[in-house]
Formats: C-alpha cells, sequence, structure tokens
C-alpha cells in the first residue's frame, strides 16, 4: 500500500494522516499509526466508511474494548457507544473540557470516534495537550505536582442527581446507578513514551488526596487555566467518514455545541488502558 503521510494539526497536539484505507493497513502501517498517537495525543483521518463490523475489527488491533457503561450502545453493537444529540436537543455530550474514564482504577487507553451525521456547521471537537500544558509550568510548581495525587468520580456527572440527568440528554443515558472514585498520580508518566503529562480534569477530579475540596479549588482552577490555553489546543472539524483516535492519558477534549436544530451522531468504540504512574 501507499505511504501514510502525517501533517500535524498544531504545535502540540493531534496529526492528521492521509493517503491511509483504515480496512487494509499493514502492520507497519498500523505502528506508524500507534506511535502518531502517542506522538500527538490524537489522530485524525477523513473520508473511512467504516461499517460497525469494521469499525470494531479496528479498534481491536488497539487493545481490548472497553464497553461505555452510560451511553447508548448502537443496536446490535454493544461495543460501539453513540454520541448523539437530535434536532430538539439543546445539550451535548462531552461539551465541557474532559478527558474520559479518569474515574476508573484503570482509566481507558483512548477512543475511536468515527461520525456518522454532521450539522451543516459546527459540531467541531476541540484537543488540549497536557504533556505541553505540564511543561510550561515551573519548576517550583512541577516539583510540588508530582508529589500530590487526585480523586476522581463521574458520579456527580451521570447519577441520578447528577448534571446530565437535569438536561434533555437524561433520557438517553444509563448507568444511573454505578459508583466510581479512583484515586490517580497529578502528574502521570506516558505509559508509551515515559512522558510527563498533567492528569487532572475540569469534569471528574473532585480534590487533591489529603486535602479538602476548597483547598484544591483553586490550584485546580489555575491548571485548569493553564491547560485550556488555544496555544495548547488543536480542533477537528468533522464530515460523515472522518475518524479521530485520542489519547485519554495525554489530552483533554471538548465538543463544541454550537448547532442547535441539527443532529449529529458520533459512533464511539472505547479501547482499555493501563494502571498510571
Ligand atoms: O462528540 C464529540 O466530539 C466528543 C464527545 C466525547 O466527549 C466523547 O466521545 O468522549
Ligand atoms: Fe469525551
Amino acid at each position: 500500500m501507499t505511504s501514510v503521510q502525517m501533517r500535524p494539526l498544531s504545535e502540540h497536539v493531534g496529526v492528521e494522516a492521509s493517503g491511509v484505507d483504515l480496512t487494509t493497513l499493514d502492520d507497519a502501517a498500523f505502528g506508524s499509526l500507534r506511535d502518531a498517537v502517542a506522538a500527538h495525543g490524537v489522530l485524525f483521518v477523513r473520508d473511512q466508511a467504516l461499517t460497525p463490523e469494521q469499525h470494531i475489527a479496528f479498534a481491536r488491533r488497539w487493545g481490548t474494548i472497553d464497553v461505555n457503561k452510560y451511553f447508548p450502545a448502537n443496536g446490535g453493537h454493544p461495543e460501539i457507544a453513540e454520541v448523539r444529540k437530535a434536532e430538539n436537543q439543546q445539550t451535548n455530550i462531552g461539551g465541557g473540557w474532559h478527558t474520559d474514564h479518569s474515574y476508573d482504577a484503570v482509566p481507558a487507553m483512548g477512543s475511536i470516534l468515527l461520525a456518522r451525521e454532521t450539522p451543516p456547521s459546527g459540531g467541531d471537537t476541540l484537543f488540549a495537550s497536557l504533556g505541553a500544558a505540564f511543561d510550561s509550568l515551573s519548576e517550583g510548581l512541577k516539583t510540588m505536582l508530582r508529589g500530590l495525587r487526585a480523586v476522581h468520580s463521574a458520579d456527580h456527572i451521570y447519577s441520578a442527581d447528577g448534571i446530565y440527568a437535569k438536561t434533555d440528554q437524561g433520557a438517553d443515558l444509563k448507568g444511573h446507578d454505578e459508583r466510581t472514585r479512583a484515586i490517580h498520580p497529578v502528574v502521570i508518566h506516558h505509559p508509551r513514551t515515559g512522558r510527563e503529562i498533567l492528569y487532572v480534569n475540569p469534569a471528574f477530579t473532585l480534590h487533591f488526596e489529603g486535602w479538602t475540596r476548597e483547598e484544591s479549588a483553586p490550584l485546580l482552577a489555575y491548571l485548569y487555566q493553564v491547560a485550556m490555553q488555544d496555544r495548547f489546543q488543536c480542533r477537528i472539524s468533522w464530515a460523515p467518514g472522518s475518524i479521530a483516535i485520542w489519547d485519554n492519558r495525554s489530552t483533554w477534549h471538548c465538543a463544541m455545541n454550537d448547532y442547535h436544530g441539527h443532529r449529529r451522531l458520533m459512533h464511539r468504540i472505547t479501547i482499555s488502558g493501563e494502571p498510571l504512574d
């Protein structure tokens, strides 16, 4: 097959591959995609009209599939979660900065998101580099953060009295009775590259271990403000058949909710990860 071409999407995060058909990748080409995700945090490929079976087969090359507890499954394919917003819904899924699954003891490695239906404009997804955000901090703050761990949970998001239950996405989501809690280092080492990464996020991180929420909030807010700077971000604009493969350890993402009155449907398969240290 022809060789894969890679074009960075920004200085710190994101790369787009072209000249590639994800259904016929040989092992060498697949290895270059795996390296690209490790190096750039998110890999974007256009025009991949994968069937659900091909989407699942491609995902299995990355690792074990992690079946999402909260999102509705695509009929007939429990491995595929639907991330959807209808014409008449106001709330979207993932509309604030977050990394998926940090509330799990062994967080998912990442996801393979395939666009099925996209609005005429809008509906982009932003990604941020948490390695670059960490690198930008002072040595003094880095040293302090290396000694901290943080507590994460999804209960305030997905439970029966959580954030989504109060919105028009509530009826579509499952897992209201799930209870989650995990503790991770605030600075993790990327399992493949060894790079230091800031591993807290505005959606699921509750507080630093041994600190109250009130004590944690100002420092967390400072770190979030650092990581949310435009210079650490890239933006993905989807069309049906676009696919993104992202690494939850090294990136955050945020789905823009700027297409009211239009449908957007994404198929997501999540890949299991490994313990973080
Ligand atoms: O719909 C998107 O662009 C991303 C939604 C999201 O946060 C996710 O699938 O994890
Ligand atoms: Fe997400």
